[in-house]
């Protein structure tokens, strides 16, 4: 049975970019929604003893089990997403991540650009991400509803919620003001530093 991780910060860390009323929500509602679905699902089923990722990988596409995909790449997301984000956040990142995001992207400004166009523009629910293609290259990506880069042979390095329950009771209508003010403010660099070093160090080997 999977459980809800706790937030790895207080309810109201956030503030007053999101709201502990945004999160308690999010948090306890939403994603404890799949994760509640997810164990509802997979029992006496091949999905039973997998992990998290496993559980992913076989259900996504057409000839997979869609329910499942959905809740169990929705649990997957959100935990990711939660630590995607600390107090105080934003700014820049240092180190051989900056290195290679100005390698990529032409310059910071250009990656930064980049994914806040890819949080506006995707269509409805869905997320926007920084990745690690299979190449080793640093790429922007989008994906809707659940879908996650994970089954597409990428690795998630950074991840923003743009589902209409991510900021709605702070922004509204205004996607543009929540997604300024998560790379403005709340980005963990050191998570997504980890993250890249990890997925470059498995690349490498
Ligand atoms: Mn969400």
């Amino acid at each position: 049975m999977f459980e809800l991780p706790p937030l790895p910060y207080a309810k109201n860390a956030l503030e007053p970019h999101i709201t502990a009323n945004t999160l308690s929500f999010h948090h306890e509602k939403h994603h404890q929604t799949y994760v509640t679905n997810l164990n509802n699902l997979i029992p006496n089923t091949e999905y039973a003893s997998l992990s998290l990722e496993e559980i992913m990988t076989k259900s996504a596409g057409a000839s997979g089990h869609p329910a499942i995909f959905n809740n169990a790449a929705q649990v997957w997301n959100h935990t990711f997403y939660w630590n995607c984000m600390q107090a105080n956040g934003g700014g820049t990142p240092t180190g051989p991540l900056a290195d290679q995001i100005t390698r990529d992207f032409g310059s910071f400004d250009a990656f930064r650009n980049d994914l806040k166009q890819a949080a506006l523009t995707q269509f409805g629910s869905g997320w926007a991400w920084l990745v690690m293609t299979a190449d080793g290259k640093l790429a922007i990506t989008k994906t809707g509803n659940a879908d996650c880069p994970l089954v597409h042979g990428q690795t998630p390095l950074l991840t923003i919620d743009v589902w209409e329950h991510a900021y709605y009771l702070d922004f509204q209508n205004r996607r543009a003001d929540y997604a300024e003010a998560f790379l403005a403010h709340l980005v963990n660099w050191s998570f997504v530093a980890a993250n890249f070093a990890k997925a470059s160090s498995q690349k490498a080997a």
